[in-house]
């Protein structure tokens, strides 16, 4: 059976693998499972048919058989409980992993996301200056938690990928533990397959 993902038909990214599908496509890569990919359009994401699929309207989903997946770190989690490579065998070791990957997703994230889409959404409110200073703070302050306990350890791909997202601002070179880190698994061939392949769609886009 073949796994099918959706992805955006022009992510707002311009190609820098910051949508959710790259985790997608990372942890798929990683455990080295095919997989198609229908790109989506804003409108279409909307629709009844994708709505059926993410009733949310958004990317990615995940198809394999009679199985559809919506929300990204359920869909990276399905992945690594299915295939060896990606989660620890031990129990605990398998419960402190996934303890991390929810770290990732509730606790760093929501904030993380807030100030990368403050620059996009907002830079023109009255309140920019003010509310990107108060993000800053509180991302300063997970970030710094984050280094003292992460130390040099390879870590979790979703992790990873909520990191990066930081990286145009130059927060994260702050943290050198941190960007080592992201540079670490931004060298896994398995990453660079997963980016190649969504740069290609922006390019091809584009072109
Ligand atoms: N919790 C869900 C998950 O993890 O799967 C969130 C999914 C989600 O936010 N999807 C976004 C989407 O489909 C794309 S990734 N948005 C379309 C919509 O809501 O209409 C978020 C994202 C958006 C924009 C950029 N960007 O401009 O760089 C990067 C990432």
């Amino acid at each position: 059976m073949t796994v099918t993902i959706t992805a955006f038909e022009r992510s707002p990214d311009r190609g820098r693998g910051l949508a959710r599908d790259m985790r997608v496509r990372w942890a798929l890569e990683e455990v080295g499972q095919p997989y198609e990919v229908r790109l989506v359009s804003f409108s279409a994401m909307k629709q009844p048919a994708h709505l059926s699929l993410q009733p949310f309207g958004q990317i990615p989903t995940y198809e394999d058989g009679d199985l559809n997946l919506f929300e990204s770190g359920a869909i990276v989690l399905h992945i690594a409980e299915h295939h060896p490579g990606l989660l620890p065998d031990d129990a605990n070791a398998r419960a402190r992993a996934i303890m991390w990957m929810f770290a990732a997703l509730d606790t760093m994230e929501p904030t993380i996301f807030d100030r990368a889409m403050v620059g996009i959404l907002e830079r023109d409110e009255p309140w920019y200056e003010q509310r990107l200073r108060s993000l800053d703070e509180r991302v300063r302050k997970l970030l710094g938690r984050l280094s003292d306990r992460l130390g040099d350890a390879d870590g979790d791909l979703l992790m990873v990928t909520v990191l990066r997202r930081l990286q145009s601002s130059g927060i994260l070179d702050e943290y050198p533990r941190l960007a080592a880190y992201v540079a670490r698994a931004e060298a896994r061939p398995a990453y660079q397959r997963a980016f190649a392949a969504q740069l290609a769609v922006f390019t091809a886009a584009a072109g």
